[in-house]
């Protein structure tokens, strides 16, 4: 039976893979901060399946404890301080979480010195204020915020530990990806979950900032198919995963008002400049032909159908929970 050990296994992301894998039959271990409130909420169902064991990219002996405990053969760090805007607010927490972790992780893997296959989180975010369109593997990195620079470092820290100590390293840069475990914060949950209150009438309108900035957005668990993917090859690599389409803020919203009858959306929408960024990423489009060709992966779920289960998700959600 192979087995992984998945930071930020609590997160969106992190979930999914839980359930990828074992499917897969893999014995699943999850690294999980403590905490005061509960934040096993996205893996509940799962409590049973997966082993989880305390620990925090921060405590480099906590990640030491937990490959003992693990012996993983695959080991994928998703855990992050991965919201764009609270990197405005807490740099130097984000480079250590985001950036600094990652070296953390890798050197308690070397110092394991066991065959170990590892999975690093890498993002779009990199490409930031883009000097090229679409965006590939071989593009300059311009990262716009404190979160793109610390994925700029982690990124190549996992370049450097595969190329001075042979490590089986791969980055995977993925484009936004969503779905109903997305957190609230993030542009399409915030969309999707104020439609499905707004219909149901328990909100009146939508704060938003930026409609313009445009995404490659795909289905989160789509994705999570792609990191497995990548560390099933012969060599590792470097992948950019999108779908090659992109859509702007406007264009979410508008679908998802849509899903619910609603043509008239922007008398339901304010722009609120407080949410603007004090850089922005106008523009994302990735270019997966890398990825397709390679590693023959493909997105399931177009940028419609991603809207529509989104919106779907939380209509049903939303009609259960009391106010
Ligand atoms: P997410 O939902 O924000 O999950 C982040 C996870 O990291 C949570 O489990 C969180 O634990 C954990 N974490 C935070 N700080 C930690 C620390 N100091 N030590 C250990 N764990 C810590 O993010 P996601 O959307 O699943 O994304 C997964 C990864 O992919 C992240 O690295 C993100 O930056 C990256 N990424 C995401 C996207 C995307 O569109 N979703 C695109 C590219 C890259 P708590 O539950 O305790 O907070
Ligand atoms: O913003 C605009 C905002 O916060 C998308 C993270 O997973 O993907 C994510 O980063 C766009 C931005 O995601 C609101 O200005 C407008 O242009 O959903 P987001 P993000 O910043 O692109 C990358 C790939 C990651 O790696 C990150 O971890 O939407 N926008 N109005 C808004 N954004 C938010 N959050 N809230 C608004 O009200």
């Amino acid at each position: 039976m192979p087995r992984a050990l998945v930071t930020g296994i609590t997160g969106q992301d992190g979930s999914y893979l839980a359930e990828f894998l074992i499917e897969k039959g893999y014995e699943v271990y999850g690294l999980m901060r403590r905490s005061s409130v509960v934040t096993d909420q996205r893996i509940r169902h799962l409590l049973g399946r997966v082993e989880l064991l305390d620990g925090d990219l921060l405590d480099e002996g906590s990640l030491v404890r937990a490959l003992r405990t693990s012996t993983p053969d695959e080991v994928y760090n998703l855990g992050a301080q991965s919201f764009v805007p609270a990197s405005f607010t807490a740099p130097v927490m984000t480079g250590e979480f985001t950036g600094l972790g990652v070296t953390r992780l890798l050197e308690a893997i070397r110092l394991f010195d066991a065959p170990v296959r590892f999975y690093q989180a890498s993002s779009s975010e990199m490409f930031g204020k883009v000097v090229e369109v679409p965006q590939t593997e071989t593009t300059p990195f311009y990262p716009r915020s404190p979160y793109g620079v610390a994925k700029l470092y982690g990124h190549w820290i996992t370049v450097n530990y595969r190329e001075s100590y042979g490590l089986y390293a791969c980055s995977g840069i993925l484009f936004n990806h969503e779905s109903p475990r997305r957190g609230l914060e993030f542009a399409p949950r915030k969309i999707a979950r104020g439609v499905a209150r707004i219909k149901l009438g328990k909100q009146k309108e939508l704060h938003l900032g930026n409609l313009e900035a445009r995404r490659d957005w795909g289905y989160a668990k789509d994705y999570v198919r792609a990191m497995w993917l990548m560390l099933q090859q012969d060599e590792p690599d470097d992948y950019v995963v999108a779908t090659g389409e992109t859509h702007s803020v406007g264009e979410f919203v508008e679908l998802a008002f849509r899903r619910v009858g609603i043509e008239n959306w922007r008398d339901y929408v304010t722009v609120d400049t407080a949410l603007f960024r004090p850089a922005e990423v106008d523009l994302l489009i990735g270019d997966p032909a890398k990825a397709r060709a390679k590693l023959n992966w493909e997105p399931e779920v177009s940028f419609e159908g991603l809207v529509n289960l989104m919106v779907d998700a939380d209509l049903e959600l939303e009609a259960q929970t009391p106010e």
